[in-house]
């Protein structure tokens, strides 16, 4: 079974204005399934052939790696933002947001921080350690919690393509316009 672009939950231009029906064409139809196709390409006729995704992740080096990390990254990111959605963040999410961060707005600033700093490629995460405390990093290029044992909470595609059709080089921008888009149920849902 040879892996699959997974359709986007909501429609090409339901994120606008803050992200685009064009960067979504571009990001989801040429970006993420240019990763899946890749990846399809190296498994084939391998042992990795039939694995599991994060099976892949966790054993796979280099273009391997970067193909397999790339696919769950992206189909991660799709989830972690939704229409109609971001501001504060209500549940059970909210509470390990206080308890780890001292409050959402400190919270916001951290991620941002971390999203808007983080030197080239790559991604902004919150990320729940096997231990259940909370945490904001970012990794480089293709890399992901998974491959740390970690366990993915909520996540920002820091990546160029990600916002150069609208924001051209101001990654800041769209980081702010992320915080209208965050799905805090999906955050809920991933919470352990
Ligand atoms: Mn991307």
């Amino acid at each position: 079974m040879a892996f699959e672009l997974p359709q986007l939950p909501y429609a090409m231009d339901a994120l606008a204005p803050y992200i685009s029906r064009e960067t979504l064409e571009f990001h989801h139809g040429k970006h993420h399934a240019a990763y899946v196709n890749k990846l399809n390409e190296l498994i084939k006729g391998t042992a990795d052939e039939g694995k599991s995704l994060d099976d892949i992740i966790k054993s796979a080096k280099g273009g391997l790696f970067n193909q397999a990390a790339q696919h769950w990254n992206h189909s991660f990111y799709w989830k972690s933002l939704a229409p109609m959605a971001g501001g504060e963040p209500k549940g059970k999410i909210a509470d390990a947001i206080k308890k780890a961060f001292g409050g959402f707005d400190a919270f916001k600033q951290k991620f941002t921080q971390e999203a808007t700093g983080h030197f080239g490629s790559g991604w902004a995460w919150l990320v729940q350690a096997a231990d259940g405390s909370l945490a904001v990093e970012s990794t480089h290029d293709a890399d992901t919690p998974l491959a740390h044992g970690k366990h993915a909470i909520i996540t920002c595609d820091v990546w160029e393509h990600a916002y150069y059709i609208d924001y051209r080089n101001a990654r800041p921008k769209y980081v702010e316009a992320f915080w209208n888009l965050v799905n805090w149920e999906f955050a809920n849902q991933n919470l352990k």
